[in-house]
C-alpha cells in the first residue's frame, strides 16, 4: 500500500495514517460479503479537499480500499462519502467506475443538484445520500433543504444515511420520522459506551428503530465509540469489548436491518488508529450466528446497494 500524503494540501495537525498492514482476521467472512461503510479521499492532487472542510485528511484513495477489501476477505464495497470532500462527489465516482460492479455509494448534495447530475451518480452506482448532523464535521444545512433532496432521491429509489451523537436524538426525532426513504444509521447513533445499555439514551434509539421500520443501523465503528479502546484479553481478538454489548443487541433485535463497515481509513481518530483486521474479529462478536453473521455482511446489504441482484 503506498505511503499517505495529502498531495498539495497540509494534513490536520496530528492526524493519523490508515494502518498500513492490517493483521489477517481469524474470523473468515461468509462468501459474498460487503464492507457497507468506508471511505475514500483524495489523492487530494487529483480530486482537492473541499473549502469548507473541517478536516485535511491523508490521502486514501481507491486502489488501497480495493487492496483492503481482498485482504480482509469481502466482496463489496459501499463507499459513503466524507464531509473532506463536501459536496464534490469526484473521488467517489471515480472509485465506484473503477470498483468493476463492486461498490456502491452513498453521496452529498446540494438542493442546486440537478436532476441529470443526479442521473450521473446513479449511473456510477450511487444509491444514497448522507445527511451529517455532527456540528464538528459540517455546517448547519436548513431542514427544508434536506427533505426536499429527501423528496427528490426518493424517486430514484435512493435511501437517506444519517449521522449523529446520540444526545441530538431528541431533536432530530421529528425531522427524521418524517423521511420519505429508508433511512440508515451510522454508528448506532453514536451511543456514549460508559452508559447502560439498558438505560434511556440507549433504549430511545432502539425505540427509534422499533417503531420505524425503515429505520436501519450500521453497527460500525467501534474504535469511534469504544472508551477502553483495542486492548485484547491475552491471545485472543477481542477488541473494544465495551462497544460489543450496544452491537449485539442492535443486532439481535433488528436482524434484517443492519449493516457492518470498516469505517477505513477511519477519519478523526485522535488517540489510535485500529487494526482493520481486529476489527473484522469484532463480528462474531456481535453477530454470534452463521445467520446473523450472513444476514449483517451479505444479505442485508445486498438488498440496500444490489436490489437487482437478490432472487
Ligand atoms: C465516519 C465518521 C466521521 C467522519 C466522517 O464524513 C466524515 O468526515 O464520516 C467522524 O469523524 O466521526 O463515519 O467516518
Amino acid at each position: 500500500m503506498s505511503k499517505p500524503t495529502s498531495g498539495p494540501f497540509e494534513k490536520t495537525p496530528g492526524w493519523l495514517d490508515w494502518y498500513g498492514n492490517p493483521s489477517q482476521p481469524a474470523f473468515r467472512v461468509p462468501a459474498g460479503s460487503v464492507d457497507a461503510h468506508c471511505h475514500v479521499f483524495g489523492p487530494g492532487d487529483r480530486f482537492p479537499y473541499a473549502p469548507e472542510r473541517k478536516y485535511t485528511p491523508c490521502d486514501a484513495g481507491k486502489d488501497e480500499l480495493f487492496a483492503l477489501r481482498d485482504r480482509l476477505g469481502f466482496a463489496r464495497n459501499v463507499i459513503v462519502q466524507a464531509t473532506c470532500h463536501g459536496a464534490d462527489n469526484r473521488a467517489l465516482v471515480d472509485a465506484l467506475r473503477s470498483s468493476g460492479g463492486k461498490a456502491r455509494g452513498v453521496a452529498t448534495v446540494k438542493r442546486s443538484v440537478t436532476d441529470h447530475e443526479l442521473q450521473e451518480l446513479h449511473d456510477a452506482g450511487v444509491r444514497g445520500v448522507r445527511f451529517n448532523f455532527v456540528k464538528r464535521l459540517v455546517d448547519f444545512t436548513p431542514k427544508d433543504e434536506l427533505m426536499e433532496i429527501a423528496g427528490r432521491i426518493a424517486e430514484l429509489g435512493w435511501h437517506v444515511v444519517i449521522y449523529f451523537e446520540a444526545v441530538d436524538l431528541p431533536e432530530l426525532w421529528d425531522f427524521f420520522t418524517r423521511l420519505p426513504t429508508t433511512v440508515v444509521v451510522d454508528h448506532m447513533g453514536r451511543p456514549d459506551v460508559r452508559k447502560p445499555v439498558k438505560g434511556p439514551e440507549f433504549a430511545l434509539f432502539e425505540r427509534f428503530m422499533a417503531e420505524h421500520a425503515n429505520v436501519w443501523s450500521k453497527v460500525s465503528c467501534p474504535e469511534r465509540l469504544s472508551v477502553a479502546g483495542p486492548a485484547a484479553l491475552d491471545g485472543e481478538r477481542q477488541a473494544y469489548r465495551d462497544v460489543m454489548p450496544f452491537a449485539r443487541r442492535i443486532v439481535e433485535t433488528f436482524p434484517d436491518r443492519v449493516l457492518w463497515g470498516t469505517d477505513w481509513p477511519h477519519p478523526n481518530l485522535k488517540d489510535h488508529m485500529p487494526d482493520d483486521g481486529l476489527l473484522v474479529d469484532f463480528i462474531p462478536h456481535i453477530a454470534r450466528t452463521a445467520e446473523l453473521q450472513r444476514k449483517l455482511l451479505v444479505d442485508n446489504p445486498m438488498r440496500l446497494y444490489w436490489p437487482e441482484e437478490v432472487a
